[in-house]
């Protein structure tokens, strides 16, 4: 049994991820999380509080990360500002809580040799031209397109110079695009399931043509425990479950999935710098850790996940329509 601190725990990944701990281990989680437009409690309304500690504040408040660091086996680091939309309209935030947020936990597991994983994203690598075979992985260099990935990038480095450096003892992940409950509206599924659910028509960036490389959350929390547990220290290990689809055929996916005609958007404004296609070679986790991921039939899991939203129009109901003006602001 170990104690982990989880940063962002009530974001969407990161409490997917409490989720699978308190299910599938017999660890004791602290929750460290500022609890922004992103975060949410409610996520973890239903975890047996014997299991769960929450402390709300902020992960670049050195004298709070000081102290649970040092109270800590493990740190698991989700914590970020997430969404490249919002980076392109107030980058600010992004590098306040990605860099010096990251920079400050570094520094309290150097202090307190503390075990410390970082959850990285593959827009670090920028993106593939639609018609390239080529996947990333772990050697192809570093190229972001956006404030978030930019800063999620810079994150990866301080990381890497820490261990090398200073010995902690750190892995990265760097995963594609999580789906699942509990993910927030401003997303491209959670946006689109809750349009259609309010009788709104999904809006597609530009063509659609796009391509992410989808998994689902829990199957990102079963690999991060499987580095947590296995992983090497320095190393770094690409996520991915080759879900490659591009934003059209998730739009056409969901609407005939919750019965409306397939051709039922509309095209907006399209994202600046618009990253074109994301695709993830996570052979070196699946050969040296044996990870495999458990949601392979990707309609399923979609399917799963819009039946979550219209069980649970509490939980996104008071977020959507501040999404929503945002959006109209952006002409998005
Ligand atoms: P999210 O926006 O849903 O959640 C982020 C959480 O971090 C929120 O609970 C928020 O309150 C908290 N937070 C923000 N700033 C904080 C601060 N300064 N101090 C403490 N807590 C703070 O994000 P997500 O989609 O769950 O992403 C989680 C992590 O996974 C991020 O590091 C992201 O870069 C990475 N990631 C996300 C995806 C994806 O598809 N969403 C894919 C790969 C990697
Ligand atoms: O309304 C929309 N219409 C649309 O076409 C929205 C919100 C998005 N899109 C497009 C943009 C992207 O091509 O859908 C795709 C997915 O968009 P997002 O959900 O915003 O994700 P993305 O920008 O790909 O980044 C996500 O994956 C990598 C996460 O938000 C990041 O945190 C993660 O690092």
């Amino acid at each position: 049994m170990a104690r982990l601190l989880v940063t962002g725990g009530a974001g969407f990944i990161g409490s997917n991820f409490v989720h699978h701990v308190v299910e599938h281990t017999d660890h004791d989680v602290t929750v460290l999380d500022k609890l922004t437009y992103a975060g949410n409690l409610a996520s973890l309304s239903d975890l047996p509080e014997d299991r769960l500690r929450f402390v709300h504040g902020d992960i670049a408040d050195a004298a709070v990360a000081d102290e649970l660091v040092a109270a800590s086996d493990a740190v698991v680091h989700y914590a970020a500002e997430s969404h490249n939309d919002n980076s392109l309209d107030d980058p600010h935030p992004f590098l306040h809580t990605n860099l010096v947020g990251t920079f400050t936990l570094l520094e309290a597991a150097r202090k307190h040799g503390t075990r410390l994983h970082h959850i990285s994203t593959d827009e670090v690598y920028g993106d593939l031209a639609l018609d390239d075979p080529a996947k990333f992985t772990e050697a192809t260099p570093y190229n972001p397109s956006s404030p978030y990935s930019s800063t999620k990038a810079g994150s990866d480095l301080l990381v890497r110079a820490w261990v090398r450096s200073f010995g902690v003892a750190a892995t990265i992940s760097n995963c594609s695009n999580n789906y699942g409950p509990y993910q927030h509206v401003e997303k491209f599924i959670p946006r689109q399931i809750t349009n259609v659910l309010r009788g709104v028509r999904p809006k597609l960036y530009g063509e659609g043509r796009n391509v992410r490389d989808w998994i689902h959350a829990d199957d990102h929390s079963s690999a991060v425990l499987a580095i947590l547990d296995k992983g090497r220290i320095g190393e770094t290990y690409l996520i991915g479950a080759d879900g490659e689809k591009d934003n059209k055929t998730v739009v056409e996916l969901i609407l005939t999935l919750m019965g409306e005609a397939p051709d039922a958007y509309d095209h907006v404004t399209d994202r600046a710098g618009h990253d074109l296609r994301y695709a993830i070679d996570s052979s070196k986790l699946a050969d040296e850790l044996g990870w495999r991921p458990r949601y392979q039939d990707f309609e399923r899991g979609l399917a799963a996940t819009i039946e979550w939203y219209r069980n649970h129009e509490d939980w996104w109901a008071p977020t959507k329509d501040a999404t929503e003006a945002f959006y109209a602001r952006l002409g998005q």
